[in-house]
């Protein structure tokens, strides 16, 4: 008998061949647990409110008053919400076109492009022009769109880094393309080695590869580098010798916990290095509303900036990203707020900074607590988190634990994180979800536990890896790679 469709067999291959770890074994895994009454710490995804992080008051103020705008007229709302928030729900009421329930432009509405544009330009100290952003439906839409484009079949290349988000490896075998890794030097602090690019961008090439665009995760996830201003420009002039499009994930940009390497946009490194390169290279550059201090994951809110890219390009992707008619209206209010935050001297301004900067602090003290938790364990290495929302330990797994992986069938990294999951409920997503160098095994954490239980999920943690050490132990030293 012939196959359906959607019969598992005859299903696109590349939608079974596409991996997602983050929601991965551990994951389901976890959620059963819960379902059962087991305490969970789900700590596998980068989800801020989901681990009780409260949301900003300001924003929520404005959207709610746009969700439900017959609260303007009632006399008393005066009362119950600030002048500014009633006066930016007006505001943002007035650039659409009948309110959060109808469809916007498709790039998005153009007001809030334009705040976007003039946030970049604050930033950047550079022009940015609004009808080269489009509004997405968080990053993950924009960063799908892109690939889209880029991609034309197997034969084509995109050099990502190694860890990743796996949502470039997903996508790109989603769309049917090829994956060109380019490892990031853990010993160096998660570095990136420009010398490493050139060897994988040839090594692809001698496989008939064309290589097409890079991807590069400012601060990084899962490794949370911060890359310094030195270490873009290499990276611009490679592209631009090697005529790559240039796709700058920079979601993480407001977390940032360390002094010496503050966030700097690729946009901005490449405008001040001038021409050729400010006026040769592509860029996309891409942000959203789930990450930094605003944590607002269910939004679902993102913009991509477009530098250098034709406009018969432009108007292709804005055919495509038609198609789905518009992105979400609530979200890009958002990322209208938080483009444009309440200024000095607005009634909201001293909350919205207390409470940001509260947030900031805090996930500054939480990185800490946790590289240090993670450093005092037994085989047990760990890069400081220099931004973004994760802990990337390196865990160095005995043999005979690596034997009792393979007897088990799982992969080493994966049996390591299921036993912690069963032992203390810390759902964690492992390395290899990631990718990492054969024979080097590591978990993700997000270090987003409310700050008072940090002290005690470490304690856990530790106490389980001894446990797993001493049982799986073979006594050998650990020295850092
Ligand atoms: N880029 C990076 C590097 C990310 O880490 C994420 C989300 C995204 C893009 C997409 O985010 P939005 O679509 O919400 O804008 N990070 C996932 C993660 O690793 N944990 O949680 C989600």
């Amino acid at each position: 008998m012939s196959l359906k469709a959607l019969d598992y067999e005859s299903l696109n291959e590349n939608v079974k061949n596409c991996q997602y770890a983050v929601r991965g074994e551990l994951y389901l895994r976890a959620s059963e647990l819960q379902k059962e009454g087991k305490k969970i710490i789900f700590t596998n995804v980068g989800n801020p409110h989901a681990l009780g992080q409260k949301p900003l008051t300001f924003p929520r103020q404005v959207v709610a008053l746009c969700q439900a705008p017959f609260l303007l007229d009632d006399p008393n709302i005066g009362m119950i919400f600030p002048a500014d928030a009633i006066a930016r729900a007006k505001h943002y009421l007035s650039l659409t076109s009948g309110g959060l329930g109808a469809y916007s432009d498709s790039r998005g509405i153009p007001g809030v492009r334009k705040e976007v544009a003039e946030f970049i330009e604050r930033r950047d100290g550079y022009p940015s022009d609004p009808e080269l952003i489009f509004l997405t439906d968080g990053a993950s839409k924009g960063v799908m769109q892109i690939l889209n484009c880029v991609i034309r079949g197997q034969k084509d290349g995109i050099l990502v880094p190694v860890p990743q988000y796996p949502l470039y490896s997903a996508t790109i075998s989603l769309l049917g393309g090829t994956l060109v890794p380019y490892y990031l030097e853990e010993s160096e602090n998660w570095g990136l080695d420009v010398n490493n690019l050139r060897q994988s961008v040839a090594q692809a090439r001698s496989q008939g590869i064309t290589v097409r665009a890079m991807v590069i995760i400012n601060p990084g996830n899962p490794t949370g580098q911060c890359l310094s201003e030195a270490n873009l420009r290499e990276i611009l002039r490679f592209c631009c010798d090697e005529r790559l499009v240039l796709l700058g994930d920079e979601v993480y940009q407001q977390n940032i916990y360390q002094d010496e390497r503050p966030f700097i946009s690729s946009k901005k490194v490449l405008m001040d290095m001038g021409a050729p390169f400010s006026k040769e290279v592509q860029l996309i550059s891409f942000h959203t509303v789930s990450k930094g201090y605003w944590g607002e994951c269910g939004q679902r809110g993102g913009y991509f900036e477009m530098t250098n890219i034709p406009p018969r390009t432009v108007e292709e992707i804005y055919k495509v990203a038609s198609i789905a008619l518009s992105p979400n209206v609530s979200a890009q209010i958002f990322m209208g707020l938080m483009v444009s935050p309440p200024k000095p001297g607005d009634i909201s301004y001293d909350q919205f900074v207390r409470e940001s900067k509260g947030i900031l602090e805090s996930l500054r003290r939480r990185a800490r607590m946790m590289t240090d938790g993670f450093n005092s364990c037994k085989n047990v290495v760990c890069n400081f988190t220099e931004g973004a929302m994760y802990s990337f330990p390196q865990i160095k797994l005995p043999s005979k634990a690596i034997e009792a992986a393979k007897q088990a069938g799982k992969v080493p990294d994966v049996f390591y994180c299921l036993k912690l999951l069963e032992a203390t409920g810390i759902s964690t997503v492992p390395g290899s979800g990631f990718g990492q160098k054969e024979g080097v095994f590591h978990l993700r954490t997000t270090i987003l536990p409310a700050e008072e239980e940090m002290p005690e999920i470490m304690d856990s943690f530790k106490k389980f890896n001894d446990e797993f050490m001493s049982q799986y132990g073979d006594n050998f030293g650990y020295s850092r790679m």
